[in-house]
């Protein structure tokens, strides 16, 4: 078995400072514990200065210590995922809910007393590694189940279909939108001519167009997303039934996004806005948690569907076939080394185990290769599954064997079977075993999409249809903003056509936003939109929110003579909602409060506008409001919170503010006075997250 590297940390000892010849700082230390080591254990004496022909003198090529050092700085890098390159993971565990085996055999589906080690990574998709966490985009959302019957990884998204039909597509979708060659950007965007070009061009990719022109493409925290297995897989249960399943992951803080401005702003203020949420949360105890569902159907049932289950870009409405909890994910560790576990993590689809099998679904089908195949040219050798974060915690040996960075030493005569010269070599275990569900097939060879996959925009209107007013105005304006960065005029007035077909009043709405009314282009559909689809509410985030400010953050404007009492009700009160106060004052050194007590300020004002926080307070002293009229930054944080739609506290002392941000106190019932330091009100109509009737006033 693969073993996992040492990362035990010594304990602390002490350390002496000298000050070199030159000048140069030099920590030592007597305990060999301690010691600076090459990478061949040699101690080393002085790390400071290369070894050198005089001390004015050029370098030695000699110098074995600092030709070892550069050259493994040199090599630090490795290709980064050719989609999805920006991500963040963590550690935790699922937990069964008791009675799946009806569906599966799965053992850790099955077993309600283990908790199975899992290692979750969410990425955007488009931007390279350096990007920033909040652009427009699809998120992944991909978790490996280190189970005892061997790793299984569900590798999915935020978003439940996909834009393309077939995988041979993948290459193009992701040249479209990934930075134009020629030119090397839009970093991290999907707004500019290749990718709407390419979408105009591939009518399957509408309905997934309408969720990544919806607000699930800029998620308020990776803590609160949905994820979705997309594809139709198979659950199979001990006496060998096959159930068709949809997986989902349901977020226990509920599923919450910016507003686009706001994710703009965050983008230059925070650009690790989604890492650092994550870090901080499990760092702060305050541990993330899912809930694994399926939507279970038979063939019988997905006959009668008026979509395809095999067509990725289709979804099952929750009305017609509702979620049917499975367990829980908790995530309640963070890496010890981000490169180690996060980087080089390496998901595949096709790592499955027994009681879970594929479909025949042809995007699913050609996943199945790639994933392995980019692991080979990214983390550079067929052993990348010996790296700890990818190995099985369970025992796994099999023949294969030598290769670029074998780390296992496996002692045995025979790397073959059958063989008979070594007994205890593995060998097979029949029906214990994984084996493919045996399903019945046959037909010509041919190169064509079954006609069953032909009807684009019947669940693309399903979609636009079932959102409240709120989201469908976010998407027109998305729709316009997209369509507004591309240059070339027939991307736009093709894009125009295929809306017509999603939903007229959809189109015209884009069309009057770009200033374009009438030009979209006549497309023909190859099957008519059926506009009489029952719309599904379940597909609204907005229609019925949990009302709730658990693991959100709140902003608190503070200066000098700040009033404590309502700084520690604020304080005590939010933590008893699982929620956090950060104290934002003019200056990072802090604040001293009407008692006279030294507060540490948690952000300085001008490094962090109200964009970051999901609901602010302000209150400053009568005095300390004199200065933040004058400051820009000041007037901004409330001018920007009420834009993005927050709800508003503030203390007496704090109406100057709102004169010079022109804004009326009394504008609506998100802008709460606290009066007599009492929170509780203020606290509770954070729970609303927006008022969303405010946006027509402000935008
Ligand atoms: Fe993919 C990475 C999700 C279609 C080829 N994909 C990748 C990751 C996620 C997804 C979450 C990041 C995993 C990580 O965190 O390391 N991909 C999806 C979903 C798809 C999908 C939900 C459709 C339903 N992908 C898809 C297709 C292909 C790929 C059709 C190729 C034919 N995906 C890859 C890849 C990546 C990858 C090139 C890049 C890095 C990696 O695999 O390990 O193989």
């Amino acid at each position: 078995m693969a073993k996992a590297s040492n990362t035990a940390k010594p304990a602390a000892a002490e350390v002496n400072e000298l000050i070199g010849n030159g000048g140069e700082l030099h920590q030592q230390t007597s305990d060999p514990a301690h010691w600076l080591t090459t990478n061949q254990g040699l101690p080393i004496a002085d790390d400071q200065n290369s070894l050198k022909a005089g001390d004015r003198g050029p370098t030695l090529l000699e110098d074995f210590h600092l030709r070892e050092k550069i050259t493994h700085f040199d090599h630090e890098r490795i290709p980064e995922r050719v989609v999805h390159a920006r991500g963040y993971g963590a550690h935790g565990y699922f937990q069964a809910y008791e009675g799946n085996d009806e569906l599966t055999k799965a053992a850790f589906l099955c077993d309600s007393k283990v908790k199975t080690p899992v290692f979750c990574r969410f990425s955007t998709v488009a931007g390279s590694e350096g990007s920033v966490d909040t652009p427009r985009d699809v998120r992944g959302f991909a978790v490996k189940f280190y189970t005892s019957q061997g790793n299984y990884d569900l590798v999915g998204n935020n978003i439940p279909v996909f834009f393309i039909q077939d995988a041979i597509k993948f290459p193009d979708l992701i040249h479209a939108v990934k930075p134009e060659p020629d030119r090397a950007f839009p970093q991290a965007a999907s707004a500019h001519d290749t990718f709407w070009d390419f979408v105009s061009l591939t009518p399957e990719s509408t309905h997934m167009l309408m969720w990544a022109m919806s607000d699930r493409a800029i998620p308020r925290s990776l803590r609160m997303m949905e994820g979705f297995g997309v594809h139709t897989f198979r659950l199979i249960n001990a006496k060998g039934k096959a159930t068709l399943v949809k997986f989902h992951w349901r977020p226990k803080l509920g599923t919450f996004s910016l507003i686009w401005d706001e994710a703009v702003a965050i983008a230059g203020a925070d650009a690790d806005f989604h890492r650092r949420d994550l870090w901080d949360a499990i760092q702060g105890g305050d541990f993330p948690e899912w809930e694994l569902s399926v939507q279970a159907f038979d063939e019988k049932q997905a006959a009668k569907f008026d979509f395809d289950v095999l067509d990725p870009t289709k979804l099952i409405p929750e009305e017609i076939v509702p979620l049917r909890p499975l367990g829980k994910m908790v995530l309640n560790r963070m890496p010890d080394n981000f490169f180690a576990e996060t980087e080089q993590v390496a998901f595949c689809p096709a790592n499955l185990v027994p009681g879970i099998d594929l479909s025949e679904d042809p995007l699913l089908q050609g996943r199945l290769f790639s994933y392995l195949d980019t692991q080979l040219s990214r983390l550079g050798s067929a052993n990348f599954q010996e790296i700890p974060i990818n190995a099985a915690k369970c025992p796994w040996q099999n023949m294969q064997r030598d290769g670029h960075m074998r780390m296992r030493v496996d002692p045995s005569r025979t790397s073959y079977e059958p063989n008979s010269l070594d007994m205890a070599a593995p060998r097979e275990a029949g029906a214990a075993g994984f084996e493919s569900f045996a399903v019945p097939t046959e037909g010509t060879k041919l190169r064509q999409r079954p006609e069953s996959f032909a009807d684009h925009y019947t669940q693309a209107h399903l979609f636009y249809k079932s959102m409240t007013e709120t989201e469908q105005r976010h998407i027109v304006a998305a729709f316009a903003f997209e369509l507004g960065k591309c240059k070339e005029v027939k991307v736009r007035t093709r894009m125009l056509g295929r809306l017509e077909h999603v939903d007229p009043e959809l189109a015209k709405s884009v069309a009057d936003k770009l200033g374009m009314p009438g030009q979209a282009d006549k497309i023909d559909p190859a099957v008519p939109t059926n506009f009489k689809v029952k719309p599904s509410p379940a597909l609204s985030q907005y229609r019925d929110p949990p009302q709730t400010i658990a693991g959100k953050k709140i902003g608190l404007l503070v200066t000098d003579g700040s009033e404590a009492r309502l700084i520690d009700a604020l304080i005590r009160k939010t933590k008893a909602e699982k929620a956090k106060v950060e104290l934002v004052a003019p200056k990072i050194g802090g604040i001293t409060d009407s008692e006279g007590v030294h507060r540490d300020a948690d952000q300085f004002l001008a490094g962090a506008p109200s964009a970051v926080f999901d609901a602010v307070c302000l209150a400053p002293s009568a005095d300390g409001v004199k200065g933040l009229v004058k400051f820009a930054a000041a007037v901004d944080w409330l001018r920007m919170a009420f834009a993005h739609l927050k709800i508003v506290g503030y203390v007496d002392e704090a109406v100057p503010l709102f004169d010079a941000a022109h804004i009326d106190r009394n504008a609506d019932d998100g802008l709460v006075e606290l009066k007599n330091g009492k929170v509780t009100d203020f606290i509770e109509a954070a729970k609303r997250h927006r008022i969303w009737e405010r946006e027509p006033k402000v935008r």
